[in-house]
């Protein structure tokens, strides 16, 4: 498969999951059952004519945005310059979020704005959500890798465990891209490999296990539970998608996240055609995300 095919099922894959868990964000997994029982159930009948993206794919544009035209050379005020004029309130924004981005837009520098309302920066998963992108560009290159998830991270997520939870999915993306489908023990033990925060490698082992899959808007809650399931249905993007919607809790992020990483493994026409057929439209819909993933490749020149 090309690797086109893969950059793009790495950023489809990840609007189509944010788009499917979308409506149906903050319900129990009980609630989801009786319209989803599983995810056939999803393919069968999407939740929406149209699938709408959050911000989480808002913000992976502006990530993709800013490494199209600064390649490596991107700094945290080109990556919050994007999300800044990318912002669409009624995307649904986290509210640290939305106040680091308004003091963004006033001009104040990244790492201020950052703590601008959560002195210890945001531990939410919003940096994480965002950072496919960088997975994609720099697969080959783990310390652009590394500089890049802090400098995409930085103007709104200044707490360790919100990069941490970028940095994993970051590596977990670069992974998928270069080892195509993969072997479940082989990605849990490549993850494992890549931790550095202690809270997060004694979650990843629960996860890993079977137990316990979080679903707050925690990047301690939500990136392991995303991780877990792409590793437990490596086999297939259906699956590891439907089942992070089903979970409920922040499903459109943890979709996201799993979906990202499942699309980079197994391309784009891995996507089922009744989720990616329904994506919006528009000029900064489906057939852009597409154009986006195209000026991907080769972005880390
Ligand atoms: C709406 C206390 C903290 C905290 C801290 C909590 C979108 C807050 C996406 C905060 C994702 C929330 C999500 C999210 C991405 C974080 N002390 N509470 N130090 N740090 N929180 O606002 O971009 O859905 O309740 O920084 O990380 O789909 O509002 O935003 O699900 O976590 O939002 O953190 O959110 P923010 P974000
Ligand atoms: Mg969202
Ligand atoms: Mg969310």
């Amino acid at each position: 498969m090309s690797e086109l095919k893969r950059v793009q099922g790495g950023l489809l894959g990840l609007a189509c999951g944010d788009a499917l868990g979308a409506p149906l964000e903050g319900r129990t997994p009980a609630a989801i059952a009786r319209r989803y029982p599983d995810p056939a159930a999803l393919v069968a009948d999407p939740p929406g004519e149209v699938l709408r993206y959050t911000d989480d794919t808002e913000m992976a544009l502006g990530v993709a945005e800013a490494l199209r035209a600064r390649g490596r050379e991107a700094r945290a005020e080109d990556y919050a310059r994007r999300y800044v004029a990318n912002l669409n309130v009624d995307r649904g924004y986290g509210r640290g979020a939305l106040m680091a981005l308004a003091a963004l837009d006033q001009g104040m520098p990244p790492a201020e704005a950052a703590r601008c309302y959560f002195p210890d920066g945001s531990f939410g998963n919003g940096a994480a959500m965002r950072v496919a992108p960088v997975g994609l560009a720099f697969a080959g290159d783990p310390e652009a890798l590394e500089l890049h998830v802090a400098r995409s991270s930085a103007p709104t997520h200044a707490h360790a465990h919100a990069v941490e939870g970028a940095r994993l999915i970051a590596h977990a993306v670069a992974y998928a891209l270069t080892h195509g489908p993969f072997e479940p023990d082989a990605f849990r033990a490549f993850v494992a490999s890549r931790v550095r925060e202690p809270a997060f490698g004694a979650r990843l082992d629960d996860v890993f296990a079977g137990r316990g899959l979080a679903t707050g808007v925690a990047a301690l809650e939500s990136v392991p539970t995303a991780l877990a399931l792409a590793a437990r249905y490596a086999e297939s993007y259906a699956q590891g998608v439907g089942h992070a919607v089903l979970l409920g809790g922040d499903c459109d992020t943890i979709a996201a996240m799993a979906g990202a990483i499942l699309g980079a493994a197994h391309g784009l026409d891995a996507i089922p055609p009744a989720w990616r057929g329904r994506l919006e439209r528009g000029p900064r819909g489906h057939g852009y995300l597409l154009q986006a993933a195209e000026h991907l490749v080769g972005a880390n020149a």
